[in-house]
């Protein structure tokens, strides 16, 4: 019986064998010279090492995709300047503090970048032009717009001194990043390009970048020195009277703007400056296109155990290249400031609270996110509360609003049920409203709050999976 099983068996083999497309391509013609069997053999030989090459990437690319889908897959969504970014650095330093501390000399360079954009913005305010250095209407009697006003003068003193770190900041900015950074901001394509431009190096681009080391730092070491050497000036530009004065009339809060640094001036222009944790969340880099992160946690509890977070460009040109992210997501993380008196970056007839609220409205009827958890953040709240304590009145944006206190708790709860209220009536099938308030530059509330979500997602994954 045996006999006759093992019989069978390898005669079944030896037809496999015969009827393997790659044995019968190879097999030897009739009358082979010599000369045709060695190149045969070679060339069989090459084959199978491609045949090998492929299964091989073949059973990586499956483990990773095995990988992915055991992890946890978050995809951070938002409107430009919502503070998505500032999420995704608090989930890495919650989760992986090693892998965020080797990035800290990249946000070096960000930081001392955005404090000298902000001394672009305060001196084009004064000198009565845009952000991008076009003229503005000058209000008639407001400082800097006479010629023989006193500031005018203290103005042309600092505006000289401070030029070669003006034009300084401007040849960097063309040297390290996308062409379309502007005077206001650094625009970075998504990706670890620009990062390892700035002295960060993974296993991945070390190789490739070890000989623009020298050329870049020596264009850092300048950068420190001329900050250094500008770090008075800067100083009294800022909190100088005249200037504080002509903000205040022009009712610009600078403060709240994205990469503000212009309190830490003393710091940040010190030779041995190191960001904190803290600054590193407050820095602004606009990214185009979508970046994923691939978190390895770290921490002693949850180690090996990994996740994916997507950090998408929240400008309105980009958003279609989100939709093919929707397929893969456990969660969506929403951020929504509430911005009710300002205004899109990229659209200044646009208020962006509405802008957040029809993007709210478009992810919550998303049929392709139907059975996705969706969390909104209501980001920014302390810029919320300093907007609300300066008076500024949410019914005059917002008329609905009616005579309601102007306080935090009325305010937030007034928006929170509009989007609550879109969320019931256009998500396909029911699902729970999940809402926190944040300031995602508060790292310490911030980051216990993406372990609170992250335990949540899970949970909430596991009991989906029980029910199928
Ligand atoms: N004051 C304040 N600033 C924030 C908050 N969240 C983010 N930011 C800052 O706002 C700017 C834009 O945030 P970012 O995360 O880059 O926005 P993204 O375009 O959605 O990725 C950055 O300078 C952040 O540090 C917040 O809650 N409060
Ligand atoms: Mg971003």
């Amino acid at each position: 019986m045996v006999a006759i099983s093992k019989f069978k068996q390898k005669q079944r083999a030896t037809m496999e064998l015969s009827e393997n497309p790659f044995i019968v391509a190879f097999k030897a013609p009739a009358n082979e010279t010599e000369e045709e069997r060695i190149r045969r053999v070679r060339a069989f030989q090459d084959a199978q090492r491609v045949s090998r090459q492929i299964d091989e990437s073949l059973q990586e690319a499956k483990r990773i995709l095995d990988r992915r889908k055991r992890a946890t897959r978050i995809l951070l969504l938002g409107q430009a300047e919502s503070g998505k970014s500032a999420v995704l650095k608090n989930f890495q330093l919650a989760f992986t503090p090693q892998q965020f501390q080797k990035e800290r000399d990249v946000w070096k360079t960000i930081i001392q970048l955005n404090l000298i954009s902000s001394v672009r913005t305060l001196l084009n305010i004064l000198n009565d032009v845009d952000p991008n250095g076009q003229s503005l209407m000058t209000p008639p009697h407001t400082p800097g717009s006479h010629s023989n006003s006193p500031l005018n003068s203290k103005l042309r003193r600092i505006h000289l001194v401070l030029s070669p770190l003006l034009s300084m900041e401007t040849d960097l900015k063309n040297i390290l990043f996308s062409a379309g950074s502007s005077p206001r901001e650094i625009r970075v394509t998504a990706g670890t390009t620009w990062k390892s431009k700035l002295g960060f190096r993974d296993s991945a681009t070390s190789q490739q970048n070890s000989q623009l080391t020298n050329a870049q730092n020596i264009v850092k070491t300048n950068l420190v020195k001329l900050l250094e050497a500008s770090k008075n000036d800067i100083d009294s530009l800022w909190k100088d009277e005249d200037t504080q004065r002509a903000l205040q009339e022009r009712e610009i809060n600078l403060r709240d703007s994205p990469g503000f640094f212009l309190d830490d001036v003393e710091r940040i222009t010190s030779p041995s400056y190191q960001p904190t944790d803290s600054d590193i969340v407050r820095a602004r880099v606009r990214t185009d296109g979508v970046e994923e992160h691939h978190l390895v946690l770290e921490t002693a509890r949850l180690k090996g155990n990994d996740f994916y977070i997507t950090d998408v460009s929240g400008m309105r040109s980009a958003r279609h290249s989100w939709i093919p992210f929707f397929d893969d997501a456990q969660a969506i993380l929403f951020l929504a400031p509430l911005m009710f008196n300002q205004m899109l970056e990229e659209d200044p007839h646009v208020n962006r609270l509405e802008d957040s609220l029809l993007l709210w409205k478009e992810i919550c009827s998303n049929v392709l996110l139907a059975n996705c958890n969706i969390i909104i953040f209501f980001n920014k709240m302390d810029i919320l509360r300093r907007t609300l304590e300066s008076g500024v009145e949410v019914r005059k944006y917002v008329p609905s609003y009616g005579d309601a206190p102007n306080e935090v708790a009325s305010v937030t709860k007034y928006f929170k049920d509009r989007f609550k209220g879109y969320h019931r009536k256009l998500s396909p099938k029911p699902r729970t409203f999940i809402a926190h308030e944040t300031s995602a530059i508060d790292i310490h509330s911030t980051t216990a709050l993406v372990i609170t979500v992250h335990e949540g997602i899970i949970r909430d994954n596991l009991e989906k999976s029980d029910m199928i």
